[in-house]
C-alpha cells in the first residue's frame, strides 16, 4: 500500500523571506519592510533586502528545484511588487507582474506545477497607513478582492491558488504578541498601539471574508474557463493532553485545536464560528452576516495544512486573561508523567512528534469530513547544539541527519494516514526548498533543505535532507 500515482511533492518558500529586490522595478515596500527595518523587532537586525536573491535568480532556482524532483513549487507573490500602493484603485505594476508570468513559465517548461500563494504576510505598507490594513474589513477585503483578480488574470495556467498563508500567524502575531509586523498588542513595552483582547479577533475575520470574496472572484470569473482550484492554508500543531487521567486537560486539547484552526476551518466548512471561541470571547469575536456566511462556507477546494509540532495541554482553572488567544489553557513540551514530546531544536517552539502529524490528519479529517488536504508545508530547524553555535559550519552543515530523520518520520506519518486511516492528502511541500529570512527570527534559523551562503553571493548548496524527500516519496509513490 502507497500514496496515489498522482501524487506530487515538493518545495515551498514565501516572497518576503526569499525575493529580495526590495526597492527594483518598482515595488513598494510592505509592512515587513517597515517591520523588519524597525529596531529591536528582528533577531539579529536584518531584513529582506536582499535575503536569497530569488528575484535575481530565478534560473538558478527553477534549475534547483528540477535537480531535486520537485513535481510542485509552492511559492508566494509579493502585493507590493505588483500593486505598490495596494489598494483597488492603485496602478498595476506591469514589471512585477512580468516578473511571475515569467517565472511561472519557467517553472512549467521545467515540468513543475506552481502552487501561488496570493498572501504570505507582506502587505502593502501604504494600505497599513491609510486605513489600518487588516483591521478595516472593508477597506481590506475589497483591495485584497482586486488585487487577486489581477494575478488570476495575470496567471491563468496556474491550477493551485492559496488565499491566505496561516492567518492565525497574521491576527495573533501580528496583532496580539507583536511578534510580526505590524507589530501591535497591549504590552506598552513593545508597542506603543495595539489591543490584544480585540484586535487578533477582527483581524482573523477581515482575512475570512477577503478570503471569501477572492474564492468568488475566481469561482465565477476564471474557474470555469481555467479550470484550477482555491482555498486557504491554516497552521496548528497537535495536541495531546498534559494528564490523560483528567477530563479537563482531554477537553483542553480539542479547545486548543479550535482556537488555532477551527477558527478559520469551523467559517469555511460550516459557516460559525467554534462554540468554544464563542462561549471564552463573546461579543469580541465578530458576527458573520448572512452576506458573509454565503461568502466563506463552502469555499474551500482543499484544505491547505501547514504542520510542525505538538504540545502537551494543561487546562487552566478561572477567567482567562483578556488577551489569551490559547482557549484558557497552557502548552508545554512535558507531560504530567515527565514524557518529552520531542527533541529541542533551535526553534523554541518546535520538536518533533511525527505520530503527531498522523494524529492531526486525522482529527481535521472527521471533523471536515474528508477533505482533500494539500500539506502546504512541513519542515524543521535542526537539533540544538550544546555550545551556544546556532549550526555546524559549512560545508558540515549540509550533513543535516537531524532534518533528515524529521521528514522519514513525517512522510512515514502522512502516509500511515492515508494508507491506514482514509485521510486524504494529494500534495506535499516540504518548508523550506532553501534558508531564506525567518521572519522575527532573521538569518539566525535556517529551515532549508538547501543551505544558502548569504555572505558567498546567495550561492545554493543543497543539503543531505533534500535527496532524502525525493528518495522518500520516489519509494512511497505508487507508479501508474
Ligand atoms: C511557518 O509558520 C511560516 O508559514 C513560514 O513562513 C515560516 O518560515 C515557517 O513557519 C518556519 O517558522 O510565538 O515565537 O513561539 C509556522 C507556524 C506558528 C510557528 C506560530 C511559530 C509560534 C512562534 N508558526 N509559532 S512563537
Amino acid at each position: 500500500m502507497s500514496l496515489p500515482s498522482d501524487f506530487l511533492w515538493g518545495f515551498a518558500t514565501a516572497a518576503y523571506q526569499i525575493e529580495g529586490g526590495f526597492d527594483q522595478d518598482g515595488r513598494g515596500p510592505s509592512i515587513w519592510d517597515t517591520f523588519s527595518k524597525t529596531p529591536g523587532k528582528v533577531a539579529d537586525g536584518k531584513t529582506g533586502d536582499v535575503a536569497c536573491d530569488s528575484y535575481n535568480n530565478i534560473d538558478q532556482d527553477i534549475a534547483l528545484l528540477k535537480n531535486l524532483g520537485a513535481k510542485v513549487y509552492r511559492f508566494s507573490i509579493s502585493w507590493p511588487r505588483v500593486i505598490p500602493l495596494g489598494g483597488r484603485d492603485d496602478p498595476v505594476n506591469e514589471a512585477g507582474i512580468a516578473h511571475y508570468q515569467k517565472f511561472v513559465q519557467r517553472l512549467q517548461e521545467a515540468g513543475i506545477a506552481p502552487m501561488v500563494t496570493l498572501y504570505h504576510w507582506d502587505l502593502p505598507d501604504n494600505l497599513d497607513k491609510k486605513y489600518g490594513g487588516l483591521l478595516n474589513k472593508e477597506e481590506f477585503s475589497l483591495d485584497f478582492e482586486r488585487y487577486a483578480r489581477v494575478m488570476f488574470e495575470a496567471l491563468p495556467t496556474v491550477k493551485h491558488w492559496i488565499t491566505f498563508n496561516e492567518p492565525w500567524c497574521s491576527a495573533v502575531l501580528g496583532y496580539n504578541v507583536g511578534l510580526h509586523a505590524p507589530g501591535r498588542t497591549s504590552n506598552r513595552d513593545v508597542s506603543a498601539e495595539g489591543d490584544s483582547s480585540t484586535e487578533c479577533w477582527t483581524v482573523g475575520h477581515s482575512l475570512l471574508v477577503a478570503h471569501g470574496k477572492a474564492v468568488k472572484v475566481y469561482r465565477d470569473e476564471f474557474k470555469p474557463k481555467n479550470g484550477g482550484e482555491i482555498g486557504i492554508t491554516l497552521n496548528g500543531d497537535w495536541a495531546e493532553p498534559w494528564d490523560p487521567e483528567d477530563p479537563a486537560d482531554v477537553e483542553a486539547c480539542d479547545r486548543k485545536i479550535e482556537f488555532a484552526i477551527s477558527w478559520f476551518a469551523d467559517p469555511v466548512y460550516f459557516g460559525h464560528y467554534p462554540e468554544s471561541m464563542r462561549k471564552q470571547l463573546g461579543d469580541r469575536l465578530p458576527e458573520f452576516t448572512p452576506e458573509e456566511v454565503e461568502l466563506i462556507k463552502g469555499s474551500n477546494d482543499f484544505y491547505g495544512m501547514n504542520h510542525y509540532t505538538a504540545n502537551y495541554i494543561k487546562h487552566k482553572e478561572g477567567e482567562p486573561e483578556p488577551a489569551d488567544f490559547l482557549g484558557n489553557l497552557e502548552t508545554g513540551f512535558y507531560s504530567k508523567a515527565g514524557e518529552n514530546i520531542g527533541p529541542e531544536t533551535q526553534s523554541v517552539w518546535l520538536r518533533p512528534s511525527p505520530i503527531g502529524f498522523r494524529k492531526l490528519l486525522v482529527w481535521l479529517s472527521k471533523r471536515y469530513n474528508f477533505p482533500k488536504i494539500y500539506v502546504t508545508e512541513n519542515g524543521t530547524s535542526e537539533a540544538k547544539r550544546g555550545d551556544g553555535e546556532a549550526e555546524p559550519p559549512f560545508p558540515e552543515i549540509l550533513e543535516d541527519d537531524f532534518r533528515c530523520e524529521y521528514f522519514r518520520g513525517y512522510i512515514n506519518a502522512m502516509k500511515d494516514a492515508v494508507v491506514e486511516d482514509g485521510v486524504n492528502v494529494r500534495i506535499y511541500t516540504a518548508w523550506s526548498l532553501m534558508d531564506n529570512f525567518e521572519w522575527a527570527e532573521g538569518y539566525v534559523t535556517r529551515f532549508g533543505v538547501t543551505y544558502v551562503d548569504y555572505d558567498g553571493g546567495q550561492k545554493r548548496h543543497p543539503k543531505k535532507s533534500a535527496r532524502v524527500i525525493g528518495d522518500l516519496f520516489t519509494s512511497l509513490i505508487k507508479t501508474a
